[in-house]
């Protein structure tokens, strides 16, 4: 990967950009390898772990799996022969990552323990502060933070009563004993239904809190042998025709049925419909049957699900939960659910975004401020008072549930290196878009939301405190042309 056509390369402007990057995941890696290849050389990653991995890294729960195809899940520069599953194993996504940062030589740059506390505009330059102290300034910074990392506890009343052990599916609590215990998951997300599968057949009794039924799109986990390994490893070709062929499927299936294509959304609704069927008790199918449409929440991916919850040691409970106590969890019928162990699969606050870095952009204006009601935010990345300051990955308006977040990471940091390279050449120092393309873009996207499905009635983490959806409203096609490089009329250069 290089500059696109007639973009300048970033080294060789008037100045050299000192960057700060806040994450070292998925995307915080990505962005230090392109501006590396870009030839931009100081380049920090603030991690406030001490292992890279962001998402991969917190979340080690049994069952932990990628819930698209691997071989569409993985930086299009590096092919990965080696996946072992058509959807991998989260160890071996997590492998992947700290191996593709330590061949771009990325582990060295990145600062661990380092928990970025604030970041304060003194124009023309980002006062970064750590929590340990570090104090030093940056020209550019990109917050690569990630959109489902807090994670969101319950309000349950009594949960400090339970005598068992009560941790949140991303801080699961490996000394922990499962086998033949009777563990409680609360939540049917994509994360329940993948723990539901881990510890399914070794508990004693799983007991599975259900607020919302859930659609459930089959997608068999087939492995890869060794043999087919093999082919992969000696045909880069046969490689990226899988990640076409997937991101081809991908983006014209659910990436279309969510902003509101009736046809992909059908067939896909006949698909959850099928497997729903496999369901054989008629009182449990439609216990487990949603009462919205496909794509109003993030569709889970699992050819398991059914099937784990027709075990005769798995038992789906749909009555409300009314508080937890020393023996278990009690719902709204008066039953209490006797429990060793219980998981709370609730989710993330996804519009935690930066927080809780106390960002302070002109005039001293905070950033939660302006992301608190209805976020300003220009094409999910750049934010009016806050210049050269970039959130990348999971901003206000970006796409989170429509296609692959890698590919949606790599789009935006080739779009963000043209656009700090047109600052650096033209010897400017600050880019910030405009407040009026800031709000042209938002209102293109509110004009356009009633059409998607996050829209059509249901609750969400697509949703904003007013119950609007705050995501990508249109194809991937439109996304990759407006990445494909900035419209400087919408920035001031300065
Ligand atoms: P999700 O998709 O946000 O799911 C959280 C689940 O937890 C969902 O079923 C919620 O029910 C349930 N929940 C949340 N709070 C409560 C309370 N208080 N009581 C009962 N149930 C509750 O998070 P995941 O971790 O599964 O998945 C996140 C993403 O990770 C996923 O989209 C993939 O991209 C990977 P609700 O539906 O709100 O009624």
């Amino acid at each position: 990967m290089g500059s696109r056509e007639g973009t300048p390369p970033l080294a060789g402007g008037k100045w050299a950009p000192r960057v700060a990057v806040i994450g070292a995941g998925m995307t915080g890696v990505l962005a230090a390898i392109r501006l590396l290849q870009e030839g931009v050389e100081d380049v920090s990653i603030f991690e406030k772990a001490d292992r890279l991995g962001g998402t991969w890294r917190d979340n080690t729960y049994p069952g932990l799996a990628c819930d698209i195809p691997s071989h569409l899940y993985r930086y299009s520069f590096e092919p990965n022969p080696d996946w072992t599953h058509l959807q991998a194993p989260g160890p071996e996504i997590q492998a992947y990552f700290e191996r593709v940062a330590a061949k771009y030589g990325i582990e060295n740059r990145i600062r661990f323990g380092q928990e970025v506390a604030s970041l304060s505009y003194q124009s023309p330059q980002w006062m970064l502060e750590t929590k340990n102290g570090i104090k030093e300034t940056f020209d550019v910074v990109l917050a690569a933070t990630g959109y489902l990392h807090h994670p969101n506890y319950p309000d349950i009343k009594g949960r400090e009563e339970f005598a068992g052990n009560c941790f949140h599916s991303a801080r699961w609590d490996h000394s922990v004993a499962l086998e033949g215990t009777r563990i409680g998951i609360i939540g049917t997300g994509s994360t329940a239904v993948q723990v539901l599968g881990g510890v399914a057949g070794i508990a004693a009794h799983v007991s599975m809190f259900q607020r919302t039924p859930q659609w459930i799109f089959p997608m068999p986990n087939a492995a890869y042998s060794e043999d087919d390994r093999e082919k992969f490893r000696r045909s880069p070709e046969l490689m990226e025709q899988m990640y076409q062929k997937f991101h081809r499927q991908f983006t014209s299936t659910i990436g279309q049925a969510v902003i509101g294509d009736k046809a992909q959304s059908d067939l896909m609704d006949a698909a959850c419909r099928k497997y729903l069927e496999t369901v054989k008790d008629p009182e449990l199918r439609a216990k487990l049957t949603p009462g919205y449409k496909l794509g109003c929440k993030r569709l889970i991916v699992s050819s398991q699900f059914y099937q784990d919850i027709q075990r005769p040691n798995v038992e789906l409970v749909t009555e409300g939960i009314t508080a937890m106590e020393r023996g278990g969890v009690r719902t709204t019928d008066g039953r209490l659910h006797e429990l060793d162990v219980v998981v709370m699969a609730t989710g993330f606050n996804s519009h935690a975004y930066t927080s809780p870095i106390v960002i302070q952009g002109r005039d001293g204006v905070e950033l939660d401020q302006v992301f608190r009601e209805s976020p300003e935010c220009y094409r999910g990345m750049a934010v009016p008072g806050f210049p050269n300051l970039f959130l990348l990955g999971g901003g206000p308006y970006s796409p989170v549930g429509n296609f692959s977040t890698i590919s949606v990471s790599e789009a935006q940091i080739n779009y963000l290196v043209q656009l700090i390279s047109h600052m650096v050449r033209g010897g400017a120092h600050t880019v910030e878009p405009t407040r009026d393309a800031t709000r042209d873009f938002i209102n293109a996207v509110k004009s356009e939301m009633p059409k998607t499905a996050w829209a059509s009635g249901c609750s969400s983490w697509y949703l904003d405190k007013q119950g609007s959806p705050i995501a990508w409203p249109w194809s991937w096609e439109k996304f990759a042309e407006d990445m494909q490089g900035p419209e400087l009329a919408d920035y001031l250069i300065d």
